[in-house]
C-alpha cells in the first residue's frame, strides 16, 4: 500500500492526563511537542501531506488519533473507541476522512480501537484487546469483507493494542514480537521476530517502505535494515509514557 495523506493531532497541555499503564511518570509536554513536530517532519519527508489537528482538552488522548478510524481503499471506519474517556475524539476525524472515502462507522455495544487493526494491502486484521471487542470485530469485517477485502481476527496478546506487537514491513510480511512468532493465525505472513529485551519496538511504522523505529532500540532497527529496508529512527519517548508510540500517532492512508 501506498499512503498519500496523514492525520494528525496536536497533544494538549493536559495530555498527562490520559489513559497509562506504562508507570515511567509524567511526560515532558515540551518535549512531547518537539517530538510530534519530528514525526510530522519524518512523514512529510515521506511524501505524505499531513492534516494537523488541533488538541481538545476534553481529550487528552486525543493525540493517538490512529484509535479513532480504520482507512481502506474503499472506506473510512469511524470506531467507536473502547475507552469510555475516549469517545468523542472520532468527532472531528470524521470530516477529514468523508473528504476522500465513504465512511462507515463501529455503534454501541460495539468498540474498535484503531491500534487493534492492521491493514495489509487487501487483508485486514483484528486483534481482540481490551479496547476493541467481539461485537465491535464482527462490526469491522462485516464492513470490510462488504468491500472485497480479507478479514483475519485474533487475540491481541499483551499488550495495549495489536499494534503494540505486531506491524506491517509493506503488504505480505511482518515485525513481531516473541509473542507472535508462531501464532497459527499470521502463518500465512513472512514474520520478523524482535528481540525480547525490545519489545516496544514491535510498534515500528512502515510508511512507504520506510519503517520508522521507536529511538533506543538498535537491534530491531539493524535487523529491519537487514532486509535492505531503510529505517528512520523516530524519538517518542514522551508518547511511550502514555502508553503510545509511532503508530497511534497518525492515521495513514
Ligand atoms: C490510551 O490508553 O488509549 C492512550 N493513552 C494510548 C493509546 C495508544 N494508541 C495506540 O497504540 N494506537
Amino acid at each position: 500500500m501506498t499512503f498519500t495523506h496523514a492525520i494528525v493531532r496536536l497533544p494538549t497541555a493536559n495530555v498527562g492526563g490520559g489513559l497509562t499503564s506504562a508507570g515511567l511518570g509524567a511526560p515532558d509536554v515540551e518535549c512531547m511537542i518537539e517530538q510530534h513536530r519530528n514525526y510530522v517532519k519524518i512523514l512529510e519527508s515521506l511524501d505524505l501531506q499531513v492534516t494537523m489537528l488541533d488538541g481538545d482538552e476534553n481529550f487528552p488522548d486525543g493525540c493517538f488519533v490512529e484509535d479513532t478510524a480504520i482507512v481502506t481503499p474503499e472506506v473510512a471506519v469511524i470506531t467507536r473507541p473502547g475507552a469510555v474517556s475516549r469517545r468523542g475524539e472520532e468527532v472531528a476525524i470524521e470530516p477529514l476522512l468523508a473528504a476522500h472515502r465513504p465512511v462507515a462507522r463501529i455503534t454501541a455495544p460495539g468498540s474498535v480501537d484503531g491500534g487493534d487493526i492492521l491493514v495489509m494491502g487487501e487483508r485486514v486484521i483484528i486483534g481482540l484487546s481490551g479496547r476493541t471487542n467481539e461485537e465491535g470485530a464482527r462490526q469491522l469485517a462485516e464492513i470490510i469483507e462488504g468491500r472485497g477485502m480479507r478479514c483475519i481476527t485474533l487475540a491481541a496478546g499483551n499488550g495495549l493494542h495489536l499494534k503494540s506487537s505486531v506491524n506491517a514491513l509493506g503488504d505480505d510480511r511482518l515485525l513481531v514480537t516473541q509473542e507472535f512468532a508462531e501464532c497459527a493465525e499470521l502463518s500465512e505472513f513472512e514474520r520478523i521476530v524482535i528481540p525480547a529485551d525490545e519489545s516496544y519496538a514491535g510498534n515500528s511504522l512502515w510508511v512507504n517502505g520506510n519503517v520508522l523505529v521507536p529511538g533506543g532500540f538498535p537491534a530491531t532497527r539493524e535487523l529491519i535494515d537487514r532486509l535492505g529496508v531503510d529505517t528512520i529512527e523516530a524519538q517518542v519517548s514522551e508518547f511511550r509514557k502514555m502508553d503510545g508510540g509511532l503508530t497511534c500517532l497518525s492515521i495513514r492512508f
